[in-house]
């Protein structure tokens, strides 16, 4: 692939634009003249961002580059990063406002105060402390969306000790791989989640997870679902047992501003999951600047409500860190979207005058196939700004999203960003930026990204390449957790020569010199010699009437070099795929995209395989395509679903 031209045939124009309205811009947190700032002095700009932040002793450098590609943001700095999300809030007087309006699945309730925040926390760091914890240790988290998911990130957080959430949903082998990896003293876990309306076990996977875990010294089980639990002797630990007798008074000690925070483990596509290494002061300031800014958000006024799970990178950047550093109040759900019913959400939005919603496409694909009706029957007033990541957002998931939810107003913030950046990169602003459905447009005031060629020459106007980041932003990755030369490897050496970082992603910019992302460059087809970008059919198919979601992939063909083979999921209420529906639909990309584009095959299924974060696992659509056997599925959000493609296919349906 790397001797072919990387340039994309860019072959969906889409040209709306929805400038923001006088009024919205007029109270707006950023302005045009951000791009301007950050650009005659980046630094100065970071280091004005950094004081967003409380200190316990000040920088003396902003940046130290000389032992790229690992940077030091916020040199000889020393801060707490819990006490920064939590304490100083109580300081300045906010204790009494809700940090957490935290929603069960089954329909519990807990609003959480910052200073009880700051107490549950507290509580969670000496019991961690009593069990002989200390800076620079391990944990690892793998539990549903509860109160104590968050307590305990923050507890670890204020101790020094790095955390590593494990999405609920992995497989013991997962687990068992990370806890091996970043070796463990400590797993924390619940005896089970509510999934679907159901009491699923936890802490059972985790037990066959451990089995001869070296690392391991105890389990802590949080009680969610009361069902009953085997307990190890001298390992297992009931969270409530452990910590509420504990003392609510515990003084954070302030770490180095490159003090080590978190491991999060992101799948990649390919080979075994690499540890993303995150640090203090630079991660904490990029989360806290971008949450203000993207989302428009003004404490003690917004509720704000982030979907993701804290197993995913946003869950820890805009769950955790960013809106807790901005004092924030905002809703955490526990459950699935369609528990009891498909309007779970608006529900939520409407009790709790949700007024900022963060989410990812394939829930708007989702909630598309479930209905316009289903949003309609609630008030959802209280929105004023939408957000979405994860994935590029279809044109037409954009346009549902603004018309359905938005009420044809709010303004859609698209956020590129991955794992390895800790925060947003390339988004509109709020009230700056006029919006295009299905470009995140521009990196942010501070950032600086390019879209260039195979030799790492910028493309021009209209141009199509990879995505790179040419100067480093104090969220980037510190490393991989063990492993320094993969961390050069993966990310630093496709543009050695220009000292680039290598993002993974196609992208190409308009006649405006606007980013558009066209998805990881392994899912770039190539159909008879024409570079074709599976985020585009999928975006054609999703715009037919019947379609509600679409993966492209590129399967071997021995005339064309890759035939492209769709799976659609259709609407609710849509026929049933017989031929002359997906006739239609093979036309429909041809009309829309060009006869190139048109799919060789396109199946009909329920379901597409989807990681935590809802992205389409397109390498084992590929099996399936080239009828091999599926490959790992154990970074799937739910493993069954190869096992159900498979079979419909078998059976025609
Ligand atoms: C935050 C997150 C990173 C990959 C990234 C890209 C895709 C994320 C996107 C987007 C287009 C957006 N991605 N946001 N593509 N537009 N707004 O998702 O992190 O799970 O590490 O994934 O997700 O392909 O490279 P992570």
């Amino acid at each position: 692939m790397t001797e072919q031209s990387p340039a994309l045939d860019n072959l969906l124009t889409e040209s709306r634009t929805f400038p923001p309205s006088e009024a919205f811009s007029a109270q707006a947190n950023a302005t045009a003249d951000f791009y301007a700032e950050a650009d005659a002095d980046r630094e100065a700009f970071w280091a004005k961002q950094a004081e967003r932040l409380h200190w316990d002793t000040k920088w003396s450098q902003v940046l130290d580059w000389t032992n790229a590609p690992v940077a030091k943001w916020f040199v000889g700095g020393k801060l707490n990063v819990a006490y920064n999300c939590v304490d100083r809030h109580v300081v300045d007087g906010h204790g009494d406002q809700v940090a957490i309006h935290w929603v069960g699945e089954p329909g519990d309730n807990r609003d959480i105060t910052y200073a009880q925040l700051k107490d549950e926390v507290s509580r969670a760091a000496n019991a961690f402390e009593s069990l002989g914890l200390s800076a620079g240790d391990r944990v690892a988290i793998q539990m549903p969306m509860v109160p104590e998911a968050i307590f305990a990130m923050l507890a670890c957080a204020r101790i020094g000790v790095l955390h590593s959430v494990v999405f609920g949903g992995f497989s013991p082998t997962a687990l068992r791989s990370r806890v091996d990896d970043q070796a463990a003293r400590i797993v924390i876990t619940t005896d089970g989640q509510y999934r679907r309306g159901k009491a699923a076990p936890m802490k059972a996977n985790v037990d066959e997870a451990l089995e001869g875990a070296e690392s391991v010294e105890k389990v802590i089980v949080v009680r969610r679902t009361g069902d009953e639990v085997p307990i190890t002797e001298g390992r297992d630990l009931w969270w409530h047992e452990l910590v509420d007798g504990q003392s609510a008074e515990h003084t954070p000690q302030a770490f180095d501003s490159e003090h080590p925070l978190f491991i999060l483990y992101t799948s990649g596509t390919t080979g075994k999951p690499k540890g993303i290494l995150h640090t203090s002061g630079g991660y904490l300031t990029q989360a806290a600047y971008t949450h203000h800014n993207v989302f428009d958000h003004k404490a003690g006024e917004d509720v704000y409500w982030c979907t993701a799970d804290i197993g995913w990178i946003t869950g820890h950047t805009y769950i955790v860190y960013g809106p807790l550093a901005n004092r924030t109040t905002q809703v955490v759900y526990e459950g699935t979207p369609n528990t009891p019913h498909e309007g779970r959400h608006w529900e939520i939005v409407q009790q709790h005058k949700v007024s900022i919603y963060y989410t990812a496409p394939t829930l708007i694909r989702t909630f598309m196939k479930w209905g316009n009706e289903i949003p309609e029957k609630y008030d959802l007033s209280s929105l004023r700004v939408l957000g979405s990541v994860g994935e590029p957002i279809n044109p037409e998931a954009w346009i549902w999203y603004r018309e359905n939810v938005g009420a044809n107003s709010a303004p859609i913030v698209d956020t590129w960003w991955q794992t390895e950046t800790g925060g947003i990169m390339i988004s509109p602003l709020p009230g700056v930026t006029s919006t295009k459905p299905g470009s995140a447009q521009k990196a942010l005031p501070g950032i600086s990204a390019k879209v260039v060629d195979d030799q790492g020459v910028e493309v021009g106007k209209g141009g199509g390449g990879y995505l790179v980041l040419d100067k480093p932003w104090p969220g980037m990755l510190r490393g991989i957790w063990g492993d320094e030369e993969r961390f050069r490897d993966t990310y630093w050496s496709r543009f050695r020569d220009q000292g680039y970082y290598f993002a993974g992603d196609g992208a190409k910019y308009d006649a405006d010199g606007d980013i558009w992302l066209l998805g990881r460059v392994d899912d770039v087809m190539n159909v008879s010699g024409h570079r074709i970008s599976t985020t585009e059919v999928e975006s054609a198919l999703v715009s037919h009437p019947t379609v509600a979601e679409a993966a492209v992939v590129g399967a071997t063909d021995p005339t064309t070099g890759q035939g492209i083979v769709a799976f659609v999921i259709l609407r609710g209420n849509a026929v049933d795929g017989g031929e002359q529906a997906v006739q239609e639909l093979r036309n429909h990309v041809a009309k829309e995209i060009g006869p190139i584009a048109k799919p060789r095959q396109i199946l009909v299924v329920q379901e597409l395989p989807k990681t935590r974060s809802g992205k389409i696992m397109r390498r084992l659509l590929r099996d399936v395509a080239e009828n091999r056997q599926v490959g790992d599925v154990t970074t799937l959000a739910d493993s069954s679903v190869m096992d159900l493609i498979s079979s419909g296919l078998k059976s025609g349906k």
